[in-house]
């Protein structure tokens, strides 16, 4: 469970770092079903449904960037999800209904060439009827200054909603001297694995590429509040019974709660771009160097 501090820290920055939730058998065997999920990749000449790969990539050389959807892919994930330690944390941010949103991801950064990610906020791609949503990072390796660590923008949850489009198109990603971005004033998540980051939807956040000898893998969930809604045209919400299968904890409902939160709709966008990488490519002005 939280502290009262670590609640009023979270409304009023945005984000938590909280040490040691995950018991040190689920962290290893986080890490041996990824290995093992990392090795099917091998053969791969092009991203995939569950593989993201980085611009280096090679047939028998592989360089994986991200896993998509991870709960989908194996059933351990699946039932991390869920894990006792993190509802206990989310409850009190989320309420006693919450669900977890149908993306989530292992961005992998690999030692020596792991990609940055641009400053973006997550709500600019997934704007819901009230803004209860969150993600949840775990780290399952050791995170440092050096290896490419969670850049955070403190108190940015309760400013704008920044412009995430190039040319017309939705980008993923902010053009932060265009949107003068007090870059400055970001904080670097450091933990150790098995601690588990949480940035509230609205957060300004991005990461350095990983230039230094150890990888830094997070495996991301998202979650949201059972009455927060995803906005029509963001995800759909046609099947129910899958919809409300993603519930981790509580009961569902079919009256979303309505809040004024400031909306900007990430449209038009490249659905063909199935990864946050792919589409920041289309931004004219990156802030992180890059191997593309
Ligand atoms: O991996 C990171 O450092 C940031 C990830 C992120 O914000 C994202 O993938 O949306």
């Amino acid at each position: 469970m939280l502290t009262k501090e670590q609640i009023k820290y979270y409304h009023e920055e945005g984000y938590l770092l909280l040490p040691d939730i995950l018991e040190a058998e689920t962290l290893l065997e986080l890490r041996r079903v990824t290995e093992e999920v990392v090795s099917q990749a091998k053969e791969l000449t092009k991203h995939s449904d569950v593989f993201d790969l980085e611009p280096t990539h090679e047939l028998n050389k592989p360089r994986i960037r991200r896993i998509k959807r991870p709960h989908l892919v194996h059933p351990f994930y699946k039932k991390l999800a869920s894990h006792r330690g993190i509802i206990e944390v989310l409850m009190p941010l989320l309420g006693e209904d919450i669900r977890m949103r149908p993306a989530g991801k292992i961005n992998m950064k690999s030692a020596g060439f792991g990609s940055p990610v641009e400053w973006h906020q997550d709500w600019a791609f997934y704007p819901h009827t009230n803004e209860n949503v969150l993600a949840v990072g775990i780290l399952l390796d050791d995170m440092n200054t050096d290896n490419g660590p969670l850049l955070v923008l403190p108190y940015s949850h309760k400013g704008p909603i920044y412009d995430h489009h190039d040319n017309g198109v939705f980008c993923g990603a902010i053009d932060v001297v265009r949107e003068e971005l007090n870059i400055g004033s970001a904080r670097e998540l450091w933990g150790r694995a098995g601690t588990i980051t949480i940035h509230h939807a609205r957060l300004v956040h991005g990461s350095a590429a990983n230039h230094s000898n150890e990888q830094r893998r997070i495996l991301f969930y998202e979650y949201a509040s059972a009455d927060a809604w995803p906005l029509a045209g963001i995800e759909s919400v046609e099947d129910l019974e899958e919809f409300n299968s993603r519930l981790v904890q509580g009961k569902p409902t079919l009256q979303p709660r309505l809040e004024e939160v400031p909306v900007r709709m990430p449209l038009p966008i490249d659905r063909s771009k199935d990864s946050i990488y792919e589409k920041q490519k289309a931004v004219s002005r990156r802030y992180f160097d890059n191997d593309d």
